[in-house]
């Protein structure tokens, strides 16, 4: 009987299976579940809780058990093979922290198969909604955490990366201080992918090396929680936070409720979930320093494998634990796919015209400089949204939407720059992954090679391929990471983008151009318009 795995991640606007036959290097089929659509009652768009506030970004975690649910009855009655997956692992939309009492580690033991498990969970959380990685609202609790700390470069020392509006830390300090009665009624605070671990283990489950770096609470070096982040976050913490545990880690078996509900065979190993950009490190095969990759999704992310957590004082960079044990380096855009979006909406336009744009008009746009700001951003740090346009204005329909692609990649060129290994090649995942014209442009930025892909969800297959390596691993043999999943991802491989070396002495000109037009708007340095127009007359 062949063997399959499964891979789930839970993110921003949907929830994905993926079901793989690793001995057959096989993707067997996907399934998605989309918020807005399948699941209308909670009202959400793009997935999250709409507030008038763009700081404050909240999501209700029932949603993400009624979309695991929905995807397993899906998966059941499209498939029916739930009983020959061996082993389940998942990947979750980063830093987003759910708060429940002392009453859901007994609730989840005892679930009752006739009633939904949102329907029992739901007097469990001490916090309605979660704050998710798009809410920029905790900017006094960063600086708090951060002077605690001994200041930003202590700070980025102890936990990989600066204080962060996302990261758990201070999302966790904004609710103990503006909640203390709720806060101390919270007995467990989980991420999204620990939360969504325990409801399929049926038991509170741990923390991952990979996603854990993403809170301001985990010592880069010991993977241990820091006792200073702790103590400068919140009283009593510690007692409410999962063990972390390597990402490989087994964490029991799935739980007697989708059993019985689904057909899953009692046997099924959990492995301990992971963040979305660890499992993508995974699941588009960046396996050694130097390999990089790019995920356009409704974040846009560059990432990187590291052998050791060196780190950079300067940037809006992290460094997270890898799921191969070692380290990776990150940074992390909130204007990626909804941005796009908002270009395409605005002059009505297909994803096929969008693209036909992008092929008619010249690389360097005229000298059209867009800062894209739709939402409060992180690269670099915007916390009131506003959209820049230097040389056009918003009715220009090439303009803005060849604008929107180029300052996205000038911008992830720049900002990466502190990244010591220049990237050889560039493996691109997600949605945007899929447009060819979006993907040449980044590799004239970039001036490197772009590995396209046929499957856009990589964490969902890094999820996939982690659960089969400790399967093996365990009851077969241990596979090294090196080779681990390789011929898989090989078979989905569609194309190599490669840069067009006319467009580079160009773009790294315009690069430098995009930082002045960054420095001027943020920090208030001199209005570089001399620069733009002597790159006007050389490039036009
Ligand atoms: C990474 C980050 C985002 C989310 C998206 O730090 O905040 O990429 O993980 O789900």
């Amino acid at each position: 009987m062949s063997k399959l795995f499964l891979g789930l991640d839970c993110s921003t606007q949907s929830l994905t299976g993926m079901v793989i036959n690793y001995e057959a290097n096989e993707i067997v089929c996907e399934e998605v579940i989309d918020y807005d659509n399948d699941l209308p009652k909670y009202g959400t768009k793009n997935g999250i809780i709409i507030n008038e506030n763009p700081t404050i970004v909240h999501c209700n975690p029932l949603m993400w058990i009624d979309a695991l649910e929905l995807l397993f009855e899906r998966l059941k009655n499209k498939y029916g093979f739930l009983k020959k997956i061996k082993a389940i692992s998942g990947s979750g939309q980063q830093h987003g922290t759910v708060y429940l009492n002392a009453d859901y580690d007994y609730t989840l033991r005892n679930l009752d198969t006739n009633i939904s498990i949102s329907d029992q969970l739901k007097n469990c959380l001490t916090r309605e909604s979660s704050p998710i990685w798009m809410d920029s609202s905790t900017s006094p609790q960063c600086e708090q955490i951060r002077k605690t700390l001994g200041g930003r470069d202590k700070t980025i020392k102890i936990t990989g990366s600066n204080t962060f509006e996302r990261f758990s830390g201070p999302q966790i300090r904004k609710f103990y201080q503006q909640n203390p009665r709720l806060y101390n009624k919270t007995s467990k605070i989980h991420l999204v992918s620990s939360f969504m671990a325990s409801i399929l283990s049926g038991k509170n489950a741990p923390i991952d090396h990979g996603d854990g770096a993403g809170m301001n609470l985990m010592n880069i070096n010991s993977k241990d929680w820091d006792e200073r982040a702790i103590r400068a976050t919140a009283p009593d913490l510690e007692s409410k936070l999962p063990p972390l545990v390597r990402s490989n880690t087994i964490i029991g078996t799935i739980s007697p409720h989708f059993v019985e509900k689904y057909s899953f065979s009692p046997e099924t190993i959990i492995i301990a979930w992971s963040g979305d950009n660890p499992n993508s490190l995974i699941g588009v095969g960046l396996r050694k320093t130097g390999d990089f990759a790019i995920s356009l999704g409704t974040s846009d992310t560059y990432f990187g494998v590291l052998q050791e957590p060196y780190l950079d004082f300067q940037e809006q960079a992290h460094i997270f634990g890898s799921p191969m044990g070692n380290y990776m380096c990150l940074i992390c855009y909130k204007n990626g796919s909804l941005a796009r979006e908002k270009i395409r909406e605005t002059f009505d336009l297909t994803w096929k015209e969008f693209s036909s744009i992008l092929r008619q008009t010249p690389a360097g746009n005229y000298g059209k400089i867009m800062l894209p700001y739709f939402f409060p951003e992180i690269v670099p740090l915007v916390l009131k949204p506003n959209v820049y346009r230097f040389g056009f204005d918003k009715e220009d329909r090439l303009g803005n939407v060849r604008g929107i692609i180029e300052a996205q990649f000038l911008s992830m060129r720049i900002h990466s720059k502190w990244i010591k290994e220049p990237p050889k090649t560039i493996h691109a995942t997600g949605g945007a992954a899929a447009n060819r014209d979006i993907l040449q442009i980044a590799a004239d930025i970039f001036q490197t090679p772009i590995i396209k892909y046929k499957y856009p969800n990589s964490a969902a297959l890094g999820a996939a391929l982690r659960a089969a390596k400790s399967y093996y691993d365990e009851n077969v043999r241990f596979i090294p990471w090196k080779n681990f999943g390789i011929e898989l991802i090989e078979t989905q491989k569609m194309e190599i983008i490669r840069p067009n070396p006319k467009n580079k002495e160009l773009y790294d000109n315009m690069a430098t151009l995009y930082k002045k037009y960054e420095n001027y708007v943020l920090k208030k340095e001199n209005n570089p318009e001399s620069f733009r127009k002597l790159f006007i007359n050389t490039y036009f």
